[in-house]
C-alpha cells in the first residue's frame, strides 16, 4: 500500500516573542549568531529546511514538502489532504512548536501517525512530552525509507537546493548563487558539547564515499541551478582528505573548476594543505577555535592566528567561532578569551554561549552534577541570549551582557564582516599571482576570486558611507588602496553600480529605522510524485528563487 506522507518544519514567524518562541532566536545564520552587532552591514540570508528535501527526494512515495508554513498553513493542509503520517522536523529551541503541530494533528488527522526527527528528536523523554508514533534519532534517510517498505541501500540522490536565498547586505540584493552540497552527516571528533557529532553517535555518515560521486552530483545540480559555487553542509568537509582530493583530481581531469564555502577544523585544515585549498576552489572556511585555554584535539598545539592568516592571504574568508562562558571563565578572565578569539583576525567571529544541548556528553555530564536549568524553557534554549546552566560565575544577566559586548568589540575592532572579505579577495589576488603564473589550474581559481572579489568592491561607497567609527573609516581607505593595487581602477560601470548600491543602502536605512528590518524566510510547499495531477515527479528539482527584491516588513510580522 502506498503512503501518503506530509514532511515539515516547523511554523513561522521567528525571532519574535510569543508563546512559541523568542525574539532572539532569528532565523538567519549570520544575522543570529555571527554578524549580529554589525548594523546593516550584517549578512542576511535565509536556508532552507534542507532534511525535508533530502528525506522527500529519496524516497518512492508521495510527499508534500511544507518548508516555513505559517500555523494556518499547516492546518490548512492537513484539512485539505489526507495523510498515513505526518513527520516534523524540529530542533530543541523549537520544541513547543513541535509540540502544538502534533496537537493539530491528532486533531484534525487522529489517523495519522506522527514521526518526529531532527536534533529535537534527541530531547529526553520526547516521546512522553509531545504526542507521537515514532520517534527518530540520527540519520533519517534510511528510517523513513525502511518505514515505507523500501531498499534503505539505494543510492543517495541529492536534491538540487540553492543554498541562501533572500541575499542582502546594507539592504542590497548581493548577486550570484551558491548551491548546497552534503556530502554527509555527523562527524567523528566527539566534542563534548557538539549536538551533531553526538546525534550521529560520533560517526560520520557518508552519503556520497567517494569524490567521483560528489563531483558527479555537483556538476548535475552545477547545471540545474546554473552556479558553480557551492555551500557544503558537513561538519568537517576536509577530514576526509582522499575524498576532497578525489573530488580535486575530478575537478582538474576535466577542468571543470567550482568554488566551495566549508566547515573544517584546523587540524583538517592543515592536513588537507592551504595550497590544495585553493586548488579546490575554497573561498571560505567555518572553523572551530572554540577556546585559548580549552583546547581540543583538534586545536592543539596549532597556531590558530597564523593559520587564519595564512588562509586570508590565499583569498580565502575565514569564519572563527568561539564559546563564552565555559567553566573556567569568571567575569575577570573571559575577555582573555574574548580577546583571543578577536585577534584571529578572521573575517567573521561566531561566539556561541556554552550549552549543554541533548545527548551530548556535556549534557550527560551536567545533568548528573544537577547543573542543568530545566527552568528555561526550550525556546531559550539557543545560546544567543541566556545560559541554560547554572554558571558559578555568571548570572543570567551577566551572561548575556557580556555575550553583546562581545560582539560589539569584535565590530569595533576589526570593522564589518564585508570589508575584511573584500580585503581578503584582493590580499589573495595579489599573493596568488606567481602561483599562477606558473600553474593554470590556480590561475583560473585566481580568476574567480578576482570576480568575487570585484563584485564586493562595487560596495566600497556604501562601506565607506556606513563606516561606524574612525576606526573603520581608515580601514576602509586601506582596503580601497589593496583593491586599487591588485585590480587596477575600477571600471565606470562598477563605480555607477557602487553608487546605485549606496542609493539603495540609503533607502533601506530609513525604512530599517522606521519599521525595523526584520525578515521571515518564505514559505515553500512542493509535492513529490502527488497522484492528482499536481507537480510531481522525484526527479523534479527545487528551484528557487535566485535573487529576490529585498522588502521590509515590520518587524515581527511576516
Ligand atoms: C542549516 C542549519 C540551520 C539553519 C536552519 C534552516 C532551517 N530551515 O531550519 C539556520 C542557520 C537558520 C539555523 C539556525 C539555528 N540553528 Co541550526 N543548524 C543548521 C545545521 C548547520 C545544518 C542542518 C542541516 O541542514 N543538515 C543537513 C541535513 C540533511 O541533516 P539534518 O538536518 O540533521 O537531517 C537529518 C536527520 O537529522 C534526520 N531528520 C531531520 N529532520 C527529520 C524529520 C523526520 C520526520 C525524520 C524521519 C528525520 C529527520 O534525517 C536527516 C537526514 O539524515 C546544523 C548543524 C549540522 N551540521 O547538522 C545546525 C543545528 C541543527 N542548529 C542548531 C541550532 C542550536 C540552531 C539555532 C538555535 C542557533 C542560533 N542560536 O542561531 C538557530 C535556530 C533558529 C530557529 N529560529 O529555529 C543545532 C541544534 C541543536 C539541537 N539539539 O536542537 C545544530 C545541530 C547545530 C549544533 N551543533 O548545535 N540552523
Ligand atoms: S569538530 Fe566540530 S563538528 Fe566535529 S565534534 Fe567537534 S565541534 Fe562538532
Amino acid at each position: 500500500m502506498t503512503k501518503k506522507i506530509l514532511l515539515t518544519g516547523v511554523f513561522g514567524p521567528f525571532g519574535v516573542d510569543d508563546a512559541f518562541g523568542r525574539k532572539e532566536n532569528v532565523m538567519e545564520l549570520f544575522h543570529n549568531q555571527v554578524t549580529k552587532a554589525q548594523g546593516p552591514a550584517s549578512l542576511r540570508f535565509h536556508h532552507r529546511s534542507f532534511a525535508l528535501y533530502f528525506l522527500a527526494e529519496n524516497v518512492q512515495t508521495p510527499v508534500t514538502v511544507l518548508d516555513f508554513p505559517s500555523r494556518e498553513q499547516f492546518v490548512e493542509e492537513l484539512r485539505r489532504h489526507r495523510y498515513d503520517a505526518v513527520g516534523i522536523s524540529f530542533i530543541a529551541p523549537n520544541f513547543v512548536k513541535a509540540r502544538e503541530m502534533a496537537k493539530l494533528v491528532r486533531e484534525i488527522q487522529p489517523g495519522a501517525e506522527i514521526i518526529l526527527g531532527g536534533h529535537g528528536a534527541a530531547i529526553e523523554g520526547v516521546e512522553e512530552l509531545i504526542p507521537c508514533d515514532h520517534v527518530v534519532k540520527g540519520e533519517g534517510i534510511r528510517w523513513l525509507r525502511r518505514y515505507l517498505g523500501e531498499s534503505e541501500d539505494a543510492p543517495i540522490r541529492h536534491p538540487a537546493l540553492v543554498s541562501a536565498e533572500h541575499k542582502h547586505i546594507y539592504g542590497i540584493p548581493t548577486p550570484g548563487v551558491a548551491a548546497l552540497l552534503v556530502p554527509g552527516v555527523g562527524c567523528v571528533n566527539g566534542c563534548r558539547f557538539c549536538a551533531t557529532t553526538h546525534f550521529f553517535e560520533k560517526k560520520s555518515i557518508s552519503f556520497f564515499r567517494r569524490g567521483e560521486d560528489l563531483y558527479q552530483n555537483a556538476c548535475r545540480i552545477s547545471d540545474e541551478l546554473g552556479t558553480s559555487d557551492f555551500f557544503v553542509m558537513d561538519e568537517n568537509f576536509l577530514k576526509d582528505k582522499a575524498r576532497a582530493l578525489e573530488l580535486l583530481a575530478c575537478m582538474e581531469r576535466d577542468r571543470r573548476p567550482f568554488g566551495f564555502a566549508i566547515f573544517s577544523s584546523a587540524e583538517a585544515i592543515q592536513s588537507f594543505g592551504i595550497d590544495n585549498m585553493v586548488r579546490l576552489g575554497v573561498y571560505f572556511v567555518w572553523v572551530g577555535a572554540e577556546s585559548k585555554r580549552e583546547t581540543y584535539d583538534k586545536n592543539k598545539g596549532r597556531d590558530l592566528r597564523a593559520i587564519v592568516r595564512e588562509l586570508r592571504d590565499n583569498g580565502i574568508s575565514v569564519l572563527a567561532s568561539g564559546i563564552l562562558f565555559l567553566e573556567h571563565h569568571t567575569p575577570q578572565n573571559i575577555w582573555e578569551d574574548i580577546d583571543y578569539i578577536i585577534d584571529l583576525e578572521a573575517d567573521f567571529t561566531q561566539f556561541m554561549m556554552f550549552t549543554p544541548l541533548p545527548v551530548t556528553r556535556l549534557y550527560q555530564d551536567y545533568k548528573a552534577k544537577g547543573l542543568i536549568d530545566f527552568d528555561l524553557p526550550f525556546e531559550e534554549w539557543h545560546g544567543q541570549h541566556l545560559l541554560n546552566w547554572r554558571h558559578p560565575h555568571f548570572s543570567r544577566q551577566q551572561a548575556t551582557r557580556v555575550l553583546g559586548e562581545a560582539f560589539r568589540a569584535e565590530f569595533d575592532r576589526l570593522s564589518a564582516s564585508t570589508l575584511r572579505m573584500t580585503e581578503t579577495c584582493a590580499r589573495g589576488y595579489a599573493n596568488l599571482a606567481d602561483k599562477a603564473a606558473s600553474d593554470p589550474w590556480v590561475a583560473l581559481q585566481r580568476e574567480r576570486l578576482r570576480a568575487r572579489g570585484t563584485e564586493l568592491r562595487i560596495l566600497m561607497p556604501t562601506m565607506r558611507a556606513f563606516a561606524h567609527s574612525a576606526v573603520e573609516r581608515a580601514h576602509v581607505q586601506r582596503v580601497a588602496e589593496q583593491c586599487e593595487k591588485a585590480y587596477g581602477p575600477q571600471p565606470i560601470k562598477e563605480r555607477l553600480l557602487g553608487l546605485g548600491a549606496l542609493g539603495i543602502a540609503e533607502g533601506h536605512a530609513v525604512k530599517a529605522r522606521l519599521f525595523g528590518d526584520m525578515d521571515q524566510p518564505q514559505f515553500r510547499q512542493v509535492r513529490y510524485r502527488w497522484p492528482d495531477g499536481h507537480r510531481t515527479s522525484a526527479a523534479q528539482p527545487v528551484r528557487l528563487p535566485m535573487l529576490q527584491p529585498v522588502t521590509d516588513s515590520p518587524a515581527g510580522r511576516p
